[in-house]
């Protein structure tokens, strides 16, 4: 076991093993199984639709990508940061790590200085796989800067488009290669992959999954979905995301022998573009992105989207009045997910009926997940009333890497998983998200931990006081907005500085405040704490859109 994480108890492993649901088999192995049933078929395609990728082809790609970090002194237990766009690289050096026993931990292209500094400092990490040129920003350039100011300093792994001349200590991924050696021995039940958490606490924490429990959800969702070898998925969220990773998403539309195809945006005329070309069947968004394609379908984009049968929408509450559009408009299946990076999935199905399809979450995708819905003393509430998601199951987690003192909050002494997410069950047992107690901020499907934000903020010599709330957006869902209180006889520092300053302390872009709001002092709460409730009711307020008056 890696230090640092917490095993589910004997007897309940026992029972996921007997159960079936773990079944010993490493992720790396999975893909050879694969490559074996689907050979000549094609696995990945890129956006550019130039690089197409059988089973065959990837194992074999894994098999020599393996070697050649195996040479570079990369081993099982080892920690490998992957920043990498939706490209076929990404699966390839994911299965490659897995082969080796390596763990890979997944940081989002967006991710700058503050977050990747976090994350291999966190890890232990001794390489970080990031984007060569032609990704909108320098992720070469910002790590040779961080390189030089780090104490232990990682090996670099350059992919796609490498600079002519790199710098010392950095290697071109297409030049990681070597003859196959014998994979190495991995147990499946230990960790496979970091996944990173929503960040409720200032800095993201890490989520450990094993090949067992990741291995699990991703067969079981693919059933859910009916995957089978026509499947074409098309990985529209950044594939480090949970969702498309794995729910099915990438891995499971591989296990069903299917197809998948990157884009690397979520812009319709690129998306639309790909399903007309590579006739994709299903793919998973969030709600943000449903608002862009509904707005593109409306003016008529010219594209004919009859292959897609099935559009998975989470990550973030979809409005009724969204969800209803989707079927008419987009001429596709909805089906609703709730998810984390944590474990727990709830998902909507085919027949239900339109109404659980429109208005709730679904329900979970094992039957071995447990829930509970609590008040704030942790006791079970009645059904149908509205409390804290708990969720224990065989692919929760039972506690985040290296965090002790948050595990002991997160956690439920029977190993519940304290979601801070607010929904309550239908008399039919379905989820409907009602809110959430957690201090997060869901920028379209991007978790910001107002904490984090925070701090940062405060970082500015005329800012006293900062606190970041959620402001509603008709298309975001949320955007960030930081109340600032100057510090006394101090101008407030305007928006465009506060951004400044959060960018130059290396935060990702989309972090940043969308509004800022100054005032005197916070309105407080009766044990003396910022009423951060009251001030979403105040930017709630005044960003409501004002109806027209009848006279
Ligand atoms: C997904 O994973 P994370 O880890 O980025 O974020 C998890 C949180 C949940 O705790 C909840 O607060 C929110 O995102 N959330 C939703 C939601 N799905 C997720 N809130 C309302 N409605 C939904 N449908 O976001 C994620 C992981 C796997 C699959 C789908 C989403």
């Amino acid at each position: 076991m890696l230090d640092g994480c917490v095993p589910w108890p004997e007897d309940v492993a026992a029972k996921y093993r007997a159960a079936g649901y773990w079944r010993g088999e490493p992720l790396g192995m999975l893909l050879g199984r694969w490559a074996e049933q689907y050979g000549e078929r094609e696995a990945l395609v890129g956006a550019d639709g130039c690089s197409r990728v059988t089973y065959r082809a990837l194992d074999r790609w894994c098999d020599r990508l393996a070697a050649g970090f195996a040479a570079r002194g990369i081993g099982a237990g080892e920690r490998v940061l992957v920043q990498l766009p939706n490209t076929p690289e990404f699966v390839a050096v994911c299965f490659a790590l897995f082969r080796l026993g390596a763990l890979p931990v997944f940081a989002l292209p967006a991710h700058r200085a503050a977050e990747v500094g976090h994350l291999l400092e966190l890890s232990g990490a001794v390489a970080h796989i990031l984007p060569g040129t032609g990704t909108g920003y320098d992720h070469v350039a910002a790590a040779v800067e961080a390189r030089a100011r780090r104490a232990r300093p990682v090996q670099v792994f350059v992919a796609g488009e490498a600079p002519a001349v790199l710098p010392e200590g950095f290697t071109a991924l297409a030049d990681v290669d070597g003859d196959p050696v014998a994979p190495a021995d991995v147990d499946a039940f230990r960790r496979g992959v970091f996944l990173l958490s929503g960040g409720t606490t200032a800095l993201p924490k890490l989520i450990p999954r094993t090949h067992d429990d990741y291995a699990y959800q991703c067969r079981v969702t693919a059933g859910i979905c009916g995957l089978d070898a026509d499947s074409v998925y098309l990985a529209v969220l950044p594939a480090e995301f949970n969702f498309p990773f794995g729910c099915p998403g990438i891995l499971g539309t591989l296990h069903a022998g299917g197809r998948v195809v990157f884009a690397l945006s979520p812009q319709p005329e690129e998306c639309f573009a790909l399903i007309e070309r590579e006739h994709v069947t299903f793919t998973s968004v969030i709600p943000t992105i449903v608002h862009l394609w509904l707005a593109a379908a409306a003016q008529g984009h010219g594209r004919d989207l009859g292959s897609l049968q099935l559009l998975q929408v989470g990550s973030a509450k979809l409005h009724e009045e969204l969800a209803a559009r989707i079927g008419p408009e987009l001429g596709v299946r909805l089906q609703q997910v709730f998810g984390m990076a944590e474990g727990l999935l709830t998902f909507t199905r085919d027949d239900d009926p339109a109404d659980v399809v429109l208005r709730t979450q679904g329900r979970p995708v094992s039957e071995a997940d447990e829930i509970r819905v609590a008040d704030p003393d942790g006791r079970p509430v009645p059904r149908g009333e509205t409390g804290e998601l708990l969720t224990r199951g065989p692919y929760t987690l039972r506690g985040y890497y290296r965090a002790p003192e948050h595990n002991a909050r997160a956690f439920t002494e029977d190993g519940f998983y304290r979601s801070g997410d607010l929904v309550r069950l239908t008399a039919d047992g379905q989820l409907v998200v009602e809110g959430r107690i957690k201090d997060v901020v869901i920028r379209g499907g991007d978790k910001v931990s107002a904490t984090e934000v925070e701090g940062h903020l405060g970082a500015h010599p005329d800012v006293q006081q900062a606190a970041v709330v959620a402001m509603p957006d008709p298309v975001w869902g949320e955007k960030v907005c930081a109340y600032i209180v100057p510090a006394p006889g101090r101008p407030a520092p305007p928006m465009a500085a506060l951004r400044r300053l959060l960018r130059a302390r290396g935060l990702a872009d989309y972090k940043l405040p969308d509004r800022v709001e100054v005032v005197d002092a916070f309105p407080l709460t009766g044990l003396n704490k910022v009423d951060k409730k009251a001030l979403a009711a105040d930017i709630a307020a005044k960003t409501a859109p004002t109806r027209p008056t009848t006279a």
